[in-house]
């Protein structure tokens, strides 16, 4: 895939630790010197420190720390998605991410240093302290029925699991839905939300909050949370931050356009079982009109959770109407 003007500029800088005059690079990349002070201006404003000389042109200082925008766009283009957007604060990703959908925005990832406002489900709030996670939504308009998008966040969540041991080398575990949690603590959310007509899916919004730095968590989460550098025990680099990024939504995509051929889930559900610590054994499923105990069967094709009651009846649940707890503490 091409490289935008402003990819260009930033690797001929990296090239070199000496000055880059405008000239050359407007000549070298074919485009007027205006416009290549206007990719300077961006890249500074996603941290990049350039200096810029009379006679001499523009130099690199310093890399950006935190996620960079340029570093995301070239994989996440190879991916199918066209818009990258990275903001030091927002009220909610998820919240930006729709939006942008309704400008008419095809596809995207949105990420957040901070979320002043972050969702999670049925009106859950996310803790989304400055600098001390990843959150990030994708926007996409997967070719499926609206009464399939809830199976995107089972995807989702095994993306981000096989990203963490990809990259940081932990294991977590999935909790049906939505959480990975590591020993019995929540390292990650997912929020999936969608636009639809009865028969018809616009878009879906995948929202992924995780837990990263070391942290000691706010009063209310402290005895559920945990994050991976907590996990770790020493401080996870933030420059590894995008190729992890870049794997979560490699992985989502993977899954999407599979699901999108198969209409079901059947081609991963071995593997979600395995990764899941709550789809067997002995469960308490707290639904809005009832709690009971029973045994987990696994998911179902449409990613419903089966489970036998001690009457001996069989019972589909759906995501969106129980919570599901093991019989030991919070998992
Ligand atoms: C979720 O909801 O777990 C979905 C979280 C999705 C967050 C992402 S961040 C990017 C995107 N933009 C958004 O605005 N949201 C998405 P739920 O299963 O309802 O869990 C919420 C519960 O998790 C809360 O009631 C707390 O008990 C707990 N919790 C809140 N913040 C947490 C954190 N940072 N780490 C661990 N647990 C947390």
């Amino acid at each position: 895939m091409k490289k935008s003007t402003k990819e260009n500029v930033l690797e001929a800088l990296l090239e070199t630790s000496d000055y880059v005059s405008g000239e050359e690079l407007s000549t070298r990349f074919g485009v007027s010197r205006t416009s290549i002070w206007k990719h300077i201006k961006k890249l500074k404003e996603e941290g990049y420190s350039i200096t810029s000389v009379t006679n001499k042109g523009y130099s690199l200082i310093e890399n950006p720390s935190g996620i960079v925008e340029s570093l995301l766009n070239h994989d996440l283009s190879m991916l199918g998605i066209d818009t990258v957007r990275v903001y030091d604060t927002i009220d909610s990703t998820n919240l930006e991410a729709k939006r942008q959908a309704s400008k008419g925005v095809k596809s995207g990832l949105f990420i957040a240093r901070e979320q002043t406002l972050g969702k999670g489900r049925r009106g859950r709030q996310w803790v989304s302290s400055k600098d001390s996670g990843i959150y990030m939504s994708l926007l996409l308009r997967p070719n499926i029925e609206p009464r399939k998008a809830s199976m995107l966040t089972l995807l989702a969540g095994l993306a981000v699991k096989k990203s963490i041991q990809e990259a940081y080398g932990l294991e977590a575990r999935i909790k049906w839905p939505n959480d990975l949690v590591i020993g019995k603590r929540k390292v990650c959310g997912i929020l999936t939300e969608m636009n639809a007509e009865i028969d018809y899916l616009n878009y879906v919004v995948i929202g992924i909050g995780i837990n990263m730095t070391k942290q000691v968590f706010s009063e209310d989460i402290q005895e559920i949370a945990t994050s991976l550098s907590n996990e770790l025990q020493f401080e996870i680099h933030s420059d590894t931050y995008e190729t992890f990024i870049v794997t979560i939504a490699k992985y989502i995509v993977t899954y999407m356009k599979q699901l999108e051929i198969k209409g079901d889930l059947s081609f991963i559900k071995a593997d979600y079982e395995s990764a899941c610590l709550n789809v067997s054994g002995e469960l308490k499923i707290e639904a809005r009109d009832e709690t009971y105990t029973c045994q987990g069967l696994g998911i179902n094709e449409l990613g419903e959770l089966l489970v036998e009651k001690t009457d001996g009846t069989v019972k589909a649940v759906y995501s969106g109407e129980v919570s599901v707890r093991g019989l030991y503490g919070y998992v």
